[in-house]
């Protein structure tokens, strides 16, 4: 392994305490780290950051110099180039969110059918939900027939050649009539992701705008077709989050956030990736009396596990099991010395943890054949058996207990809530007498909330951790902006204590600080992994649905109208940009912060930036800073509450008996 000695820079590289003081123990131990290899690879080639080079066909790379080589070989020209790198940043990260879900489908479908033995069908009212969203025939059946049918009605999806994905349905009827009307309502995902790379190869769609649509054509099969799926079927498979679990009540997860959370004295297992599937059964075997003895007679007094990355998302919400951290901090939590194994899955994975592992105990195991390690140790997890592969790979943590060196406990930790499902969410707001999003749209209307922001996505080692995130975040709701997060951006506010009810108080602006304590609810909700988005599209969806319901609570017709905005701050993933299009083009203006992929072309960027607001009612954006994010954000909530006529705020919308009766229909 090459080493190199790190300069003394962590509080460039990293705004919390904990992973200031892990990256010094790694600066001592002499560890070569992601932010190390970042400043070897500086400064970034231009012509790839602005999205300039094609590397199609074997004629180039061609790369474009503005004014002195404006085409490639074969003539395709900027707006081609940087709209074909930009539909296959689309495509990797709408295959990755729904080759996951298509492997929820595939567990779910074993469980229905009797095949695996771990998994349940928990959330019965929810499986209904969707019985009868596809039209299933749910009376006096049981409720694994039932799950069987929604099982294969999912599955159909993925391949569907004819007609539309399901759940776009789901979306405004406006919304729905716009997409009809571009062109670009989404068929079956595997065909858009297929279509989008055969459409941006060499010598094919050479229509900038035209190679954009069927971007967006992948986008939104991931948006409302592949990510959904793996929400909606997730939740019935492990409970929806914030719904009575063992506790019988409907209640938020407490959970710890940041390094802190790993033990000295416990067997530290970390489960690391995006698919909970795996990590669930971890999670249960964690328990298992025979392993805990097993831990102890090692000399640990028990097993803990922790998760990294969006499995962390998944198993925080639904257990309360903490969060060690976030993508930039997959390396420091080898670095502790106390991880005596890092389970991935898929996604966001660094190959640098073989690397890291010279140094360290830690045993990095893959469970997927669809993401090995050269450097790992591979358990194939079997889906058939997933408890007993869990039973054998917690086994296997135990045993490696003994091997470790020295230690470097860090004690920084946050406590947090998240759990913040739609139908949590839902559930909060109605309060006593319905579940139910009236009472949003009305604290919108009289202003007390300004507008509802989505502040999601990843760390990125361009900056400094989380520096984006968190003053963001907090300039927001100082501003009575309402915040819903996932990802890593909500693991970033975890660690920075803003996921608690008390930051209302502290943080928050008058307004949504009264609707935050009258709720119950931080001004800041987590609501889950990356995936977990399409609860963030339910909810807009559920904004507008409540004002066609009831006029008088109208702020909006489509979401294009509604005032909310759209942040990944920090993103660095394909995915983030599957995420930001499908936002954009379901009528969601969404700042990037960094750099932008499409800034070689001024006629896509234009495209994209400016003209979309016609197309689609929305714009992408960029800010370099976190003030002007906030700005830019602020600016458009404010804009679309003017075109409301409800600058100012208007008069509280009280709930009368006529109303509440109208609710309970
Ligand atoms: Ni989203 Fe989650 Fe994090 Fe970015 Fe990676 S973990 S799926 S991609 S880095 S937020
Ligand atoms: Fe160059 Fe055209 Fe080949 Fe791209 S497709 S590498 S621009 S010749």
């Amino acid at each position: 392994m090459s080493k190199k000695k790190k300069n003394d820079k962590t509080n460039e590289v990293a705004v919390d305490k904990a992973s200031c003081q892990a990256l010094d123990c790694a600066s001592s131990a002499n560890v070569q780290l992601v932010w190390d290899r970042y400043e070897q690879q500086s400064p970034h080639c231009k012509f790839g950051t602005e999205g300039l080079c094609c590397r199609i066909c074997n004629m180039g790379p061609c790369r474009i110099i503005e004014g002195r080589q404006e085409l490639g070989a074969c003539g395709a020209d900027a707006a081609t180039i940087v709209a074909r790198n930009f539909v296959r940043l689309i495509a990797g990260g709408s295959s990755a969110h729904s080759d996951h879900g298509r492997g929820v489908v595939k567990a779910f479908l074993e469980t229905a059918r009797g095949e695996n033995e771990g998994y349940q069908i928990k959330d019965v009212d929810k499986l209904m939900e969707v019985a009868r969203f596809f039209e299933i025939e749910t009376e006096g059946r049981d409720k694994y027939e039932i799950a069987e049918e929604v099982g294969e009605r999912a599955l159909a999806n993925f391949g569907r050649q004819e007609g539309y994905s399901d759940f776009i349905k789901k979306a405004p009827q406006k919304r729905q009539e716009l997409w009809e009307r571009e062109g670009v309502t989404p068929r079956g995902i595997d065909r858009e992701v297929v279509e989008t790379m055969h459409r941006s190869t060499m010598g094919v769609d050479q229509d900038y705008k035209n190679i954009l649509r069927q971007g967006t054509r992948a986008a939104l099969a991931d948006g409302w077709s592949g990510s959904m799926i793996a929400t909606e079927l997730q939740d019935i498979m492990f409970g929806t989050p914030g719904e009575p679990g063992e506790t019988g009540r409907k209640s938020a997860m407490k959970f710890e956030a940041n390094l802190g959370v790993i033990k000295e004295d416990k067997v530290n297992i970390m489960v690391h990736g995006h698919e909970p599937l795996i990590s669930e059964m971890i999670a249960i075997a964690a328990q298992d009396d025979q392993l805990i003895e097993y831990a102890k007679e090692k000399g640990a007094s028990g097993i803990n596990v922790a998760g990294i990355c969006c499995t962390a998302n998944e198993l925080l919400q639904r257990h309360g099991i903490p969060v060690a951290g976030s993508f930039l901090q997959q390396e420091l939590a080898v670095v502790t010395g106390a991880v005596e194994m890092m389970l991935v899955d898929v996604q966001c994975v660094m190959q640098s943890l073989g690397d890291v592992l010279d140094d360290y105990h830690t045993r990095v195991v893959t469970t997927t054949d669809k993401a090995r390690m050269e450097m790992a140790e591979h358990i194939e997890f079997d889906e058939s058996k997933p408890l007993e592969s869990a039973r054998k790979i917690v086994r296997n943590a135990i045993d490696n207990f003994v091997n470790r060196g020295e230690v470097n406990i860090i004690e920084d930790s946050k406590e947090a809530l998240a759990g913040f499902s739609f139908e949590y969410i839902k559930y909060m707001l109605g309060g006593s007498f319905r579940s139910s999003f009236w009472p949003l749209n009305s604290n919108i209307i009289d202003g007390r909330i300004r507008g509802v922001a989505g502040v999601v996505g990843c760390n990125n080692v361009a900056m400094p951790m989380d520096s984006l995130h968190i003053p963001l975040v907090e300039e927001l709701i100082a501003n009575d902006v309402l915040v819903v997060q996932t990802g890593c951006s909500a693991i970033a506010s975890a660690k920075a204590g803003l996921l608690t009810p008390e930051t209302a108080v502290e943080k928050a602006g008058s307004g949504l600080a009264e609707v935050c304590e009258a709720v119950g609810i931080p001004p800041v909700l987590h609501a889950g992994s990356c995936v977990d988005n399409t609860r963030i599209l339910h909810a807009l969806a559920e904004m507008v649905n409540v004002g066609q319901q009831n006029q008088r609570l109208n702020i909006g017709d489509d979401v294009s109208e509604l005032p909310v905005a759209g942040a990944a701050p920090e993103w660095m993933s394909e995915k983030a940009i599957a995420i930001g299009q499908y936002f954009v083009t379901s009528g969601v203006y969404t700042v990037f912060g960094g750099t932008f992929p499409t800034i070689g072309s001024q006629k896509v960027t234009d495209y994209l930036f400016k003209e979309y607001e016609k197309v689609y009612g929305a714009t992408w954006d960029n800010a370099q800073d976190a003030h002007e994010m906030a700005g830019k954000m602020i600016d458009r909530i404010d804009a679309k509450r003017e075109a409301l006529g409800i600058e100012k705020g208007a008069e509280r919308v009280l709930f009368d008996m006529e109303m509440r009766r109208e609710m309970v229909d």
